[in-house]
């Protein structure tokens, strides 16, 4: 778990202990004798991040000092989970702290506990956030994530009779002991309102005001963000918002006290939560608040910063790289238009070179429903100089083009900001494309789909833009936070320095692959790891499950597109097979899942119904001997996370190709010497060849198969499921209600629509799926050779690592290395 694996100084020990009992006095109030163990967390923290500030400040020192170039990452999420272990591990504290707490008779794996997980992302870009914030920090790069502070994260997933019901999430109630409110950053951040000009001076670009309705404060709060052993810190600044005083009081003092606070609640409302549903007008327009927002305060943050130590915006790109997290923050094009020409009075075109070469932008999705775009009529209420400026860029962009003898007016059409075709909306993708100098996909896959799909004529037309940067993982909180154990076995075997660079030195266990004794303990380490798994499942859900048995775990959010459907099907068949030969030579299995679903996303959660319905009627069938067991875990998150991923025998990849953009979890799994079952999408396909395809289980139609079959309209399952007997029983029984006695009709119109229009190729792909199926359980049945591929999974997944991610940004995208 740290890089001490020995004992620590016992000064080191002691001086900790008096710095916590100091915290637990003088800043949490109270004494060693009343302190519950919340209160024993919050002392532990503050003493840990007085150690943060230390290097903090040298950090920004140093940078401000050294006048380097700033990497910016503006994401509306990020993912964070627990920080104590995260930072006492980084500063190789984490022993000295379990020592000075056993001093006082209290125990760190308890009050570790009691944290709560910041959860302000919804999954995977969310979390790359965060595993990017740690890597920037550990290779010195200096670095500030920029996002909102929301008052309630990701929603609590609770599991009744069932169904997913959502609760409010509460991470701030006790206070958040690592961030720093700065209420002397903040700014005043306007909407609506309208636009006045005057003509420029002897035919010179007129200049604009933005008359803004209403203005709404962005107050910094700070989170020190430290690398591994200390390297380096930065900053996670997130925004919060808060009416402008003078403007509600001036209505409070006229006597209109509702409107008042209407007023406030308004403002306040932007920091409210995570993503409010988009399925209504009205959430529609509180995420566009949202998204301007945040950009709005983070870009006038950094100028202010860059003005203060250059005096000029002329060398912008020289000191300031900005990374847009997928086009959430894509405003930042026509925001940062606004503050060079309207407010610092640049000429445009010098204003949209400076623009272009700061802002890059990631794209993390090719699903269609997922690309924004904002309603025109919206954006002009809401943003009304912003509208002008997106008219004008196009103009421009749609000028050239027509200069370089662009004429065809479909390609002009498909490159344009404004989509005309579904009501005039604007386009924050190409916005984001045209906005940036580096436009980059997430895995070698998504990639070259980006450019055959989304992008293909911005392609053609700027054929340098594109590139790949493939996620990657921070190993300190996936490896050696997650599996201490399996990490004092690495330690043991390949000595300290693995951990200071696991990316290459991984490689060294390869040879102990074919070790006997060596794959036992591997072996024993995770074996560990399921007993504590095992115990949790037993505790949260009250079924008992055999460690002993595979480990099968699909666990990310509930999406059609990952397919947890056709692992569903999967587990039927299997279910059916025992029962019909109940004393054949079964392995035994336990399906592991866990995920949320989107509030609105009916289908997702009528699939979270199934998965508990199935669990509950095998697990109570006797038949089955335990052969089977089938556990939904409720309230999925990053913690949650950290206990399942180091238990997994078996890791569920399998999205319908083409559609799932990189995925990380399946990094995480194969770090912690779980072997995949996937099919060729997103990052699977590198690791594929990483890992060799002999150590994973890959099945399935290809992106190419499904584009194929898509184009031919090849949607109609029923061939498919008359061909397969096993696929039509399982079908059968889940439509007939053998599942869901209390409800016979409730997966009728699940089964019916996987017949007619199987969109995402379950049943195409169901065969093939049982065939690898098979092959793991043949795999399993071979301990030797089980292992080994577990070993080499581990061996070969260095380079998923996210410093080697973030070295690509930092030298190809930020040049900052
Ligand atoms: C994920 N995207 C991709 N989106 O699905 C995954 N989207 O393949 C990839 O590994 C990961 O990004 C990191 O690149 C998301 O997580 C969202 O969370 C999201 C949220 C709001 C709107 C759209």
């Amino acid at each position: 778990m740290t890089q001490e694996s020995g004992v620590s100084p016992s000064d080191e020990v002691s001086a900790f202990r008096e710095k916590v009992l100091r915290k637990l006095t003088y800043s949490v109030g109270k004494d060693s004798a009343s302190a519950s163990d919340y209160d024993w967390f919050e002392a532990v923290a503050l003493a840990a991040r007085d150690h943060i500030i230390d290097h903090w400040m040298e950090c920004t020192r140093q940078t401000y000092e050294g006048g380097c170039k700033r990497v910016y990452y503006l994401s509306l999420e990020f993912l964070i989970g627990r920080l104590l272990v995260d930072s006492l591990s980084n500063l190789g504290l984490f022993e000295v702290a379990r020592e000075a707490l056993a001093e006082l008779d209290v125990d760190i794996e308890r009050i570790r506990l009691l944290e709560p997980d910041a959860a302000l992302g919804n999954g995977g870009l969310g979390r790359l956030a965060a595993c990017f914030m740690e890597s920037m920090a550990t290779l010195q790069v200096a670095a500030h994530g920029y996002g909102i502070r929301y008052d309630h994260g990701l929603f609590r997933q609770a599991i009744v009779d069932g169904w997913q019901h959502e609760q409010t999430e509460t991470w701030l109630d006790f206070g958040n002991p690592w961030e720093f409110e700065r209420p002397e950053v903040s700014y005043l951040i306007g909407f609506g309102g309208h636009v006045t000009a005057i003509p420029g001076e002897s035919g010179g670009e007129a200049r604009h005001f933005w008359h803004w309705a209403e203005g709404v404060r962005a107050i910094a709060y700070d989170t020190p963000i430290v690398g591994w052993r200390g390297a380096s810190v930065n900053t996670l600044r997130l925004w919060r918002a808060r009416a402008e005083a003078d403007f509600h009081l001036e209505r409070f003092n006229a006597g209109d006290h509702i409107g008042a606070v209407a007023e406030e609640a308004k403002a306040q409302s932007i920091s409210r939560v995570l993503y409010p549903a988009d399925s209504t007008e009205a959430g529609q327009e509180l995420r566009l608040r949202q998204e301007y927002f945040f950009v709005a305060a983070s870009l006038q943050d950094l100028l202010r910063r860059h003005l203060d130590q250059r005096g000029t915006l002329d060398n912008l790109p020289d000191y300031a790289a900005i990374q847009l997290n997928d086009t959430h923050p894509a405003i930042a094009v026509a925001e940062l238009m606004r503050l060079l020409v309207d407010v610092h009075g640049l000429q445009w075109q010098h204003a949209w070179k400076l623009t272009t070469a700061t802002l890059n932008y990631t794209n993390h999705t090719l699903l269609p429903e997922a690309l924004e775009t904002w309603p025109v009529g919206l954006m002009e209420r809401l943003l009304p100089r912003h509208m002008q400026i997106i008219y004008l860029i196009n103009a421009h962009h749609l000028d050239s083009l027509r200069q370089r003898g662009v004429q065809d007016a479909e390609l002009l059409r498909s490159v344009s900001l404004i989509e005309e075709d579904h009501g005039r909306r604007v386009r924050m993708g190409n916005l984001a494309f045209l906005g940036s100098s580096s436009v980059n996909g997430v895995s070698a896959l998504h990639t070259g789909l980006m450019r055959k799909t989304v992008f293909t004529d911005l392609h053609a037309l700027y054929p340098e833009r594109i590139n790949n940067k493939t996620n990657g993982i921070t190993f300190r909180r996936w490896l050696y936070q997650a599996n201490p154990h399996l990490t004092g076995l690495l330690v043991s075997s390949l000595g300290e320095a693995l951990l200071d660079d696991p990316q290459h030195r991984l490689r060294d266990l390869e040879p102990f692959a074919e070790q006997a004794a060596f794959r036992l303990q591997f072996a024993e380490q995770r074996m560990a790891n399921k007993r504590h798994l095992a115990a949790l499942i037993q505790e949260r859900l009250g079924v008992s499950v055999d460690p002993a048995a595979l480990f099968d775990v699909h666990v990310k959010r509930i999406h059609e597109y990952k397919r947890q459907l056709l692992n569903l099907l999967h587990t039927v068949a299997l279910y059916h097979a025992i029962s019909a030969d109940p004393g054949g030579d079964w392995v035994p299995r336990v399906k592991i899942f866990a995920g949320k679903a989107a509030a609105s996303y009916h289908q997702a959660k009528l699939i979270i119904k199934l998965a508990n319905d199935i669990a509950r009627t095998i697990n109570d069938d006797p038949t089955v001997r335990g052969l089977l067991k089938v556990v939904f875990l409720p309230n999925y998150n990053v913690s949650l996370a950290e206990d399942i991923i180091p238990a997994a025998d078996l890791s569920e990849q399998i999205s319908t190709a083409g559609l799932e953009a990189s995925g990380t979890s399946n990094m995480k799994f194969a770090l912690n010497g779980a072997l995949t079952i996937g099919t060729l999408d997103g990052a699977n396909v590198e690791m594929s060849e990483q890992i060799g395809r002999e150590h994973m289980f890959i099945f399935g139609l290809t992106a190419q198969q499904v584009e194929a079959r898509k184009r031919a309209g090849e949607f109609n399952a029923e061939a498919t499921i008359i061909g397969s007997r096993r696929l039509s029983e399982v079908l059968s029984a889940i439509r007939d209600g053998a599942f869901s006695a209390d409800d016979p009709g409730r997966y009728v119109g699940l089964i019916d629509g996987l017949y007619w229009h199987d969109t995402y190729h379950v049943c195409a792909d169901f065969e093939a799926y049982w065939q690898a199926q098979l092959e793991v359980e043949a795999r399993w049945r071979d301990p030797e050779q089980w292992w080994r591929s577990a070993v080499l999974n581990t061996a070969r997944t260095g380079w998923f690592s996210s410093d080697r991610t973030i070295r690509e940004y930092a030298s190809e995208i930020w040049k900052v290395m």
